[in-house]
């Protein structure tokens, strides 16, 4: 199986399984275990952040992050796509009491004057507009970057009103890798940021939070709250840590991939791929004139031993990763030009 589903379907190499034999551990609730510790360095130090914590998921890296920043009746600005508004099983709402106000946009990066439109006046009918969270690269939207400049621009707004900014950054590393920014400076625009091991650095589990030294602190806290902290996980900080050191600088090949699968399908008739979103290791594609439809093409590669998903009416997405080589994505355009012209 050529399995295009997600970057999060890959599996620890052998070198990872060995970092994770080898991994010296201590208990993380009583803050004691030297791995975590060096995981958590590494990443604040590559956020240019003070301090960072290690949790289970993105989802709870977003969770802890929202929860830590707000109180019950806040306001949440983010793009109408975010995975914080639509994946997270309403987290923010049951666990924070918080609401969403949205933006929508063609590829997942709203402007500073979008934002502004959305800030609540100070008045007693309002919720009070406390976070402003954007996502880079924006999942739904195509695995597209956030223009750094539009980023400042929203960073320095939201730091003179005093609203707080989180950027999910589960795959800020694609991001960085693409554009060549280096990631501390996508954060700069941020008071926290959550990023991913279990994505395209192809660890099992794992993501961070990051931010101040207080804010941590604070955050450590909501951990907790959420069932999030853990005992001896340096095993899994090990993991980050060899995917770190060996998995980051291989992203350029996902994104090549990517491409190669999106100029393949944009040449099938009744399929559209927006080329420009294809930016880092994600493909959307437009299939709404596809005799199949998005389901039915999605049974249908199955079959051929393709798989991928269909994310809503005549939509699918396809991700490029670690476990696909070079190799498997040509066999998938294959398969795909044959199946489906
Ligand atoms: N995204 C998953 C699914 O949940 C959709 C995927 O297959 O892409 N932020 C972003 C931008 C994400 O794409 C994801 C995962 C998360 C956060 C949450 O991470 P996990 O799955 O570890 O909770």
């Amino acid at each position: 199986m050529i399995d295009l589903r997600s970057d999060t379907v890959t599996k620890p190499t052998a070198g990872m399984r060995e970092a994770i034999a080898r991994a010296e551990v201590g208990d993380d609730v009583f803050d004691e275990d030297p791995t975590i510790h060096r995981l958590q360095e590494r990443v604040a130090s590559l956020l240019g952040k003070e301090d960072a914590l290690l949790v289970p998921s993105g989802t709870m890296a977003n969770t802890t992050a929202v929860l830590t920043h707000t109180e019950r009746g806040d306001e949440v600005i983010a793009e109408e796509g975010a995975h914080v508004f639509n994946y997270e099983s309403a987290s923010s709402a049951a666990f924070g009491g918080l609401q969403f106000r949205t933006i929508p946009t063609a590829a997942g990066s709203f402007t500073l004057e979008q934002m502004i439109e959305k800030i609540r006046p100070s008045n007693l009918h309002h919720p009070r507009t406390r976070l402003v969270c954007m996502e880079n690269t924006h999942n739904r939207a195509g695995g597209t970057i956030y223009p750094i400049e539009e980023m400042r621009r929203i960073g320095a707004a939201c730091r003179e009103r005093g609203i707080r900014v989180h950027l999910d950054g589960a795959r800020l590393w694609n991001a960085s890798a693409a554009s060549k920014i280096p990631m501390a400076k996508y954060a700069a625009s941020a008071d926290s940021v959550s990023v991913c091991l279990s994505k395209g650095l192809g660890a099992p589990v794992g993501s961070l939070v990051s931010g101040t030294k207080e804010f941590i602190a604070r955050a450590r806290k909501t951990r907790k709250m959420l069932g999030g902290g853990m005992r001896q996980a340096g095993v899994l900080a090990a993991a980050g840590l060899y995917a770190i050191e060996h998995h980051v600088d291989r992203l350029a090949e996902d994104h090549k991939n990517a491409r190669l699968l999106a100029r393949t399908l944009n040449g099938l008739r009744g399929i559209r791929v927006d080329l420009a979103t294809v930016q880092t290791n994600i493909v959307i594609a437009d299939v709404r004139d596809h005799p199949l439809g998005e389901t039915g093409i999605v049974e249908k590669m199955r079959e051929k031993g393709v798989l991928f998903l269909a994310i809503g009416p005549g939509r699918l997405r396809l991700v490029t990763h670690l476990d696909v080589s070079k190799d498997q994505v040509e066999e998938a355009c294959a398969l795909l030009s044959k199946a489906l012209s």
